[in-house]
């Protein structure tokens, strides 16, 4: 009994200037394809169940673009798996903000799909002796804090499917957009035979340590990530796939494959559509402006064509505002021309961060950090979400930092 679990494809994201030649966001169309491409992958492995664990869009009124490729997208699976028992739940990305909302991916239910948006749903499959436990994201305060989960014991194979952000899971680096409010305590996953849990939620695949309490055994647990870099910032997916799973920068997203019987376990790579590329950091302390330009020229230089048509950071460590100002722009402007984004992230010294006051060490306060905190604090009417409250403040800001970048030829992160 194979299942594919799948999770945050984020249809409809979009990020930077560069447009395809039919008018749309080149981003979007990377997320598009890279999906084609694992629905093709999903489709060749012919599983018994698909799961998909949320976040199928990036956004709750997500582009027609999207809607229109998405329903073509799981058209095409259900065409090519007819009998497969396929569910698919919503993310904090794509649930209603009300209940009488509807939901776009109700659509799919057109497809045979079982969408689940309103609330945890039990779907029973007596044919394969399967009963699958699917809870959607719920907004805080629409469902209780701690969460119960039971499954069905006259089945021979309980699946859980959950999209939430599981404590101690997303990393302290990450953006405030990215978490949640009340993240779900590992232990609530522990009363209940699961013989797969099934997350969605967090971008890099990751294993969650879960016992059954009553026999001790392991039950396998997994965020499957998500198919494409479509974090706030990418970088930070690259860097938890290189440290957790060796992934080489680029290449850690995709989804697995899990056998109910055997429990045989397999990560599927998928090719993104596009390339992530972090050039080696240079460390600027005590270089002058004219020879930093000299390291930065080596640099690109040495990275040759890979720089074109990609998504491209360059880290520059200690470097003095005065050095930053009298910099060689003109090789910059011609590299943002070249890459598909290309952003010199700028580091001040470390001296210079501890001036700024309340930072904890060897972790600077941003401006994100700053907005995110203040929305997290302040009183809000009941009923609003402060979980969107904080991740639109952020979007705005993303929104205002990229309209800046466009206009200056590097970005002082
Ligand atoms: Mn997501």
């Amino acid at each position: 009994m194979r299942l594919v679990h799948l999770s945050d494809l984020h249809l409809g994201f979009r990020q930077f200037a560069r447009q395809t030649s039919a008018g749309g966001n080149q981003r979007e169309a990377d997320v598009a394809a890279t999906c084609a491409r694992a629905i093709g992958q999903v489709i060749t492995l012919a599983p018994e169940v698909v799961l998909v664990g949320g976040d199928v869009f990036h956004s709750v009124r997500p582009p027609n673009s999207a809607i229109v490729d998405a329903f073509q997208q799981f058209g095409r699976l259900r065409a090519a798996l007819p009998d497969a028992l396929i569910v698919m739940i919503a993310g904090n990305h794509d649930v209603p903000r009300a209940s009488d909302a509807g939901c776009i991916l109700q659509l799919f239910a057109e497809l045979g799909v079982h969408v689940v948006y309103r609330g945890p749903e039990r779907i029973d499959d007596p044919q394969r002796d399967l009963s699958v436990m699917a809870v959607p994201y719920a907004t805080p305060g629409t469902a209780p804090e701690t969460p119960v989960f039971t499954a069905d014991a006259n089945r021979r194979f309980n699946v859980l499917l959950v999209h939430d952000e599981v404590r101690g899971v997303v990393p302290e680096a990450a953006q405030p957009g990215d978490r949640l409010y009340t993240p779900i305590d590992p232990v609530s996953f522990e009363d209940a035979p699961w013989d797969y849990i099934g997350l969605g939620h967090y971008h890099v695949y990751r294993p969650i340590n879960v016992t059954h309490a009553a026999t001790g055994r392991r039950i396998p647990t997994y965020y499957s990530g998500s198919l494409d870099y479509t974090s706030t910032n990418p970088w930070s997916d690259v860097r938890e796939e290189t440290l957790r799973n060796g992934a080489a920068p680029g290449e850690g997203k995709g989804f697995i494959e899990h056998d109910l019987a055997t429990g045989a376990h397999r990560f599927h790579a998928v090719t993104v559509s596009r390339r992530l590329l972090d050039l080696p950091r240079i460390d600027a302390a005590n270089l002058l402006a004219p020879e930093l330009d000299a390291r930065i020229a080596a640099t690109v230089a040495d990275a040759g064509d890979a720089i074109t048509d990609a998504i491209v950071r360059l880290v520059v460590t200690n470097v003095s505002r005065h050095v930053l100002r009298t910099l060689d722009y003109a090789p910059l402007r011609e590299l943002r021309r070249r890459a598909m984004h290309f952003q010199l992230d700028a580091r001040r010294p470390e001296s210079a961060d501890a001036a700024g006051g309340a930072s904890a060490p060897g972790r600077r306060i941003t401006l994100r950090d700053r907005l995110a905190e203040r929305l997290r604090d302040r009183p809000l009417a009941p009923g609003l979400d402060r979980d969107r409250l904080v991740e639109l403040g952020l979007t705005y800001l993303t929104r205002a930092e990229e309209q800046v970048a466009a206009a200056l030829p590097v970005a002082e992160g």
